[in-house]
């Protein structure tokens, strides 16, 4: 058996929904990092900014690096959580890094150190593009919502990489088949896209709800509807979701979650007990209560009033503006609805 094959072979044992290989060249489309960087819409993320032509080179970022093996792990989840508030599908278990990083150190012993490789595992967080890479290696195509389109688990792939020094023949090429379809475009709450296959960070609630520091600019704030961490509407609509299955990472599994107004009644160390070693943990205690404060505030009720109320004394003061603009929100409608009995 070659290398490409038993590469493959070791990743699907070890869980891997997909997986590709292809060369450690620039992938096609990377030259638009540095206009989509002059346009600002990375926003306050301002890694994204740092270096963009090692980003968009993987040799620069490793010169070692011949070959890329990418890989990821299907994050659908087909039922919904009964408690109120939304959670991203990625973000409802444990976190995925940590998952994909074990999955790729482990394919990487068994494979790559038995041929004499090197490798460099790479999660999100390395200054690499992704999508573009596993359009490279086969796995799908960069649709027009901006994420890598697998035909069978549609977006909901999670990626990541294993650069090594070793040549190993590649996969080809995945193309295009979003064809005439612009559902995710017109599904954006936000209109976060200026046009096809460009997306304004600054206007997605995955940003605005996860990335962004501050305070949530009152626009988007009744935008965010019931999404306490991230945003899965264009993925949700895209039709490659029809043969999507379940995922099958028992890690990624929805973890059971307090109700808002008792998360909102949490500490620091609360806080870090119950999210450790999940997604939501990077958010800290501040953003997590700000975006329960809105959520409320868009679906609240009489009965959340009080546990707003107490936060909007709350010693952190993005959690006492966002407690305030809650309690307003709900009382605005109580009294709309009394006014129409
Ligand atoms: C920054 C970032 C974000 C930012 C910006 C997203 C974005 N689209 O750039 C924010 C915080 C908004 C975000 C949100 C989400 N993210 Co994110 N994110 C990243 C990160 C770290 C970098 C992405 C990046 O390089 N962006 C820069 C832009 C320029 O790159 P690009 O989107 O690939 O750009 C291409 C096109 O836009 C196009 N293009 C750009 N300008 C122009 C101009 C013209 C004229 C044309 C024709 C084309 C064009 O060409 C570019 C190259 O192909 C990657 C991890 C990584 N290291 O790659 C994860 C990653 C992309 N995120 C991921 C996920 C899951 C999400 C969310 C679904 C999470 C959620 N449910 O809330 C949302 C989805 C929102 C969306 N529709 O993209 C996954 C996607 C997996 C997949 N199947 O695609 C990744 C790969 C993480 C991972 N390891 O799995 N994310
Ligand atoms: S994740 Fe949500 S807000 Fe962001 S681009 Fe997709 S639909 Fe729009
Ligand atoms: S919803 Fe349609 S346009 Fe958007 S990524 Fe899916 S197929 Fe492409």
């Amino acid at each position: 058996m070659g290398k490409a094959s038993e590469l493959k072979e070791a990743a699907l044992h070890l869980g891997f929904d997909a997986i590709g290989i292809t060369a450690a060249h620039v992938p096609p489309g990377a030259s638009y990092l540095k206009e989509w960087l002059s346009l600002s819409y990375q926003g306050e993320m301002s890694w994204m900014a740092r270096r963009p032509e090692i980003r968009s080179d993987p040799q620069q970022y490793d010169s070692l690096a011949k070959t890329i093996i990418v890989a990821g792990v299907t994050s659908h989840q087909t039922s919904a959580p009964s408690r109120r508030g939304r959670i991203a599908a990625y973000a409802q278990g444990l976190d995925y890094h940590e998952i994909l990083r074990e999955k790729l150190e482990r394919l990487a012993q068994s494979t790559l150190v038995p041929w004499g490789g090197q490798f460099r595992v790479c999660v999100d967080s390395s200054p690499l593009m992704e999508k573009p890479l596993a359009a490279m290696a086969g796995l799908g195509w960069q649709g027009k919502n901006t994420l890598l389109i697998h035909a069978q688990h549609g977006p909901w792939l999670m990626l990541g990489s294993l650069l090594t020094n070793l040549e190993i023949s590649p996969d080809s090429p995945s193309h295009d088949h979003c064809g005439t379809c612009t559902r995710c475009l017109d599904a954006c709450p936000t209109q976060a896209f200026p046009k096809p296959y460009v997306l304004d960070a600054r206007r997605c609630l995955a940003y605005l709800t996860i990335e962004h520091p501050g305070s949530i600019p009152e626009e988007f704030r009744p935008l965010i509807g019931d999404r306490l961490f991230g945003c899965d509407e264009c993925l949700d609509v895209c039709p490659w979701n029809r043969h999507a299955q379940q995922s099958r990472e028992l890690q990624l599994s929805p973890i059971p979650r307090a109700d808002l107004p008792e998360m909102l009644a949490w500490d620091d160390t609360r806080f870090r007990k119950e999210f450790r070693n999940t997604p939501i943990f990077r958010l800290k205690r501040s953003r997590w209560l700000r975006n329960i404060c809105i959520v409320l505030g868009n679906i609240g009720t009489e009965l959340d009033l009080p546990s707003l109320e107490q936060a909007s004394r709350d010693k952190d003061p993005l959690v006492r503006e966002h407690a305030l603009w809650g309690i307003q929100q709900i009382r605005d409608r109580l009294k709309t609805e009394r006014a129409r009995i």
